[in-house]
């Protein structure tokens, strides 16, 4: 028996990663700081120790479409891991070394999660819900990708799994591109099939990315398993035929084309602020009332973190297709506005208010997406972010990582298939150089975002949501923080099914001066606490009947729960701990292109 396993071991290439190593090693050399690197495993090892349950594969805290971004951020997480674990193995000569068992692990909770995903609750959900699901397989196939060519056999175990993974990278893309939709606003596609009209910049930008992301990395599907509601639809996506079987290739040019049409509609759509933010999406006026108008003309102002960021992978995409520097710019542009937004002065690399100057319980004020340099959501002052918006703020460092890292235009990589126009050819280098320079000015801000956010760990490792009170220089507590009306987003109080979601936290702190809940308002609190449960509410945020019941059980961390700003409302989640890993990724993949040799001098 033991002799047999060791043979089957010895069979297969699990044992050792053949040549890991890239081919030329001075082209990939030691990453920037190692210290990011720790903490970045560090993130994710309590990621998945604390909030993923292997027995039903999934993190129970979560909603669907979150669950698919953690996914996505796993897989993210080990494309980079896998490539520069390599520096800090050990000289072991065991067979199965710690590098081989992180990456097993993660990858093997990646399979368990394929199996978790409730693909049939999400198939009739949103169509941003089902394209979260496509660009978290198409992530994970670009890890099976790369895992593979460090394989001189070709035969890494993990690319067992691409065509399941591709099968419905393929799938859930077929389910969402019915929301394409010509009669309202000239083009574009719907948020939700069931209700009012509404074309918003996330689904747009996920069909983009989500589209470019089929073009670029899906590597064709052999399974014509239909789903059963789709059995009796024409097939969106052309299938070639085989021996009498369907097949779909990759690289089809129909997903480029896809891809190219949503961006022409989303740049003329008008739904980019004078400040160059996208907004949130268009209404259609009158429709409840029966009127006839197709015109996208009412515009929802609000400006959420995770509309900036879906759009750059995107645009990568694309200039990786046909190399047309224009998808370039407009990231770059898009980024500049996102950070000046968070108060952050790109030529002085430091933040324009001066955070010497604060007193205890006072904030920087409030720039437009941001403050004091950081990154932050409308919610995150009041405390009160609903799910959803604990999850954007990792979803822009995400696909800001996709834009600015060096994974795709990064020379030792595997070259990305060719757009129409081009041909097989790898990306220009002077292309790559300028894009490289003007990410790399970035870093500073990057490295100022993660020292804030690593201010809000808490005991056990964990993240909080509201980065900006982890500077050293900011000393607010959800008790001492001085409400003006400088440090509140202009759009405070309105009523957003997004960051309104959740309430106030019913007991420790989020006692906001000036709060907008009425006393004894009632609110729908989290799921979490079982189910759609109510609460009283005194006027302070505190929930009435817990506090008696909790002043009981006390604990040792009562204090600093009660004044940890990132304890209210929902605290640290699973969606907080994967925004914090987002950032120490995008960190961590940006810097790196320091030590590349990108024609930088010195
Ligand atoms: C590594 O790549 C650089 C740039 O392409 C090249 O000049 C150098 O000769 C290569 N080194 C080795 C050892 O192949
Ligand atoms: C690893 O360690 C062994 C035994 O100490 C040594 O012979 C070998 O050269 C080392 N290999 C590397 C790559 O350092
Ligand atoms: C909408 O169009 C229909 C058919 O053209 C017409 O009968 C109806 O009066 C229109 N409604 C409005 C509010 O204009
Ligand atoms: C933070 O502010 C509180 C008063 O709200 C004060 O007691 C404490 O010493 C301050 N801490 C620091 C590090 O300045
Ligand atoms: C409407 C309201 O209650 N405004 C108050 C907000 O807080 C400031 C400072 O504590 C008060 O001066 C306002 O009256």
């Amino acid at each position: 028996m033991k002799a047999r396993w060791a043979a089957v071991i010895a069979s297969t290439s699990i044992v050792r990663v053949a040549s890991s190593r890239p081919p030329n090693a001075t082209t990939n050399p030691r990453p920037e700081d190692v210290g990011i690197f720790e903490d970045l495993l560090s993130a994710l090892n309590v990621m998945q120790n604390t909030y993923f349950a292997n027995w039903i594969g999934t993190w129970p805290d979560g909603i669907d479409w979150t669950r698919a971004v953690m996914g996505t951020y796993v897989a993210a997480t080990l494309r980079t891991i896998s490539r520069d674990m390599e520096f800090y193995r050990p000289n072991t000569t065991q067979l199965w070394s710690p590098y081989d068992n992180t990456l097993s692990r993660y990858f093997e909770e990646l399979i368990g999660y394929y199996f978790g995903q409730d693909d049939f609750a999400i198939r009739n959900q949103a169509f941003d819900d089902m394209l979260w699901v496509v660009l978290g397989w198409l992530e994970t196939l670009q890890y099976i990708q790369e895992q593979n060519t460090r394989f001189e056999s070709k035969d890494w175990h993990g690319a067992r799994w691409a065509p399941a993974f591709a099968h419905r990278a393929r799938i859930f893309w077929e389910l969402a591109s019915k929301g394409w939709d010509k009669k309202y606003c000239g083009g574009g596609m719907m948020w939700n099939p069931r209700l009012l009209p509404y074309k918003n910049a996330i689904t747009n930008e996920l069909f983009m990315s989500a589209s470019i992301g089929m073009y670029l990395y899906f590597p064709g599907d052999r399974n014509p398993s239909p789903w059963a509601e789709m059995k009796n639809e024409p097939k969106l996506i052309p299938a070639r035929k085989e021996d009498k079987k369907e097949w779909w290739p990759p690289h089809e040019e129909f997903f480029w084309r896809a891809a190219q049409r949503t961006d022409w509609w989303l740049e003329q759509s008008g739904m980019m602020n004078d400040q160059g933010l996208w907004t949130d999406g268009f209404h259609i006026s009158g429709i409840s009332e029966g009127s006839n108008n197709t015109k996208c003309d009412e515009r929802d102002e609000m400006i959420y973190t995770y509309n900036q960021g879906v759009i750059l992978s995107a645009k990568l995409g694309l200039f990786l297709a046909n190399w047309h520097v224009h998808h370039l710019d407009d990231g770059h542009a898009l980024i500049r506005n996102v950070i000046r937004s968070t108060g952050w002065d790109l030529s002085r690399n430091e933040p324009v208010d001066d955070l010497g100057k604060l007193k205890p319980g006072e904030l920087p004020p409030w720039r437009g997406l941001g403050r004091g340099g950081v990154l932050e959501e409308a919610c995150d002052v009041s405390g009160d972010c609903s799910q959803d918006a604990q999850t954007f703020k990792g979803i822009w460092m995400h696909h800001f990582a996709a834009f600015c890292g060096p994974n795709v235009l990064d020379y030792t990589h595997p070259r990305p298939p060719p757009g129409p126009p081009n041909g097989m050819k790898a990306v220009d280098p002077r292309y790559r150089d300028k894009h490289v320079w003007r990410c790399l000015d970035y870093v500073p801000w990057l490295k100022h975002n993660v020292e804030a956010m690593m201010g809000t760990k808490d005991e056990n490792g964990k993240f909080g949501m509201w980065w900006t009170v982890g500077l050293p220089a900011v000393n607010v507590t959800a008790t001492n923080m001085v409400v003006t009306s400088d440090v509140l987003p202009a759009d405070y109080g309105e009523d957003d099914y997004r960051n309104r979601g959740v309430p106030n936290s019913w007991f420790w702190g989020a006692v906001m001066p000036n709060s907008t809940k009425e006393k004894g308002e009632e609110h729908e609190y989290f799921r979490k606490q079982g189910g759609q449960q109510r609460f009283r509410y005194d006027g302070y945020g505190r929930d009435l009947k817990r506090e008696n019941k909790e002043k009981k059980t006390v604990d040792a961390g009562y204090e600093r729960k009660r004044t940890d700003p990132n304890s209210r409302g929902r605290g640290r989640t699973v969606e907080t701990q994967g925004g914090a890993l987002a950032l120490l990724r995008a960190l961590y993949e940006v810097s790196k292109h320091k030590n590349m040799e990108y024609g930088l001098e010195d």
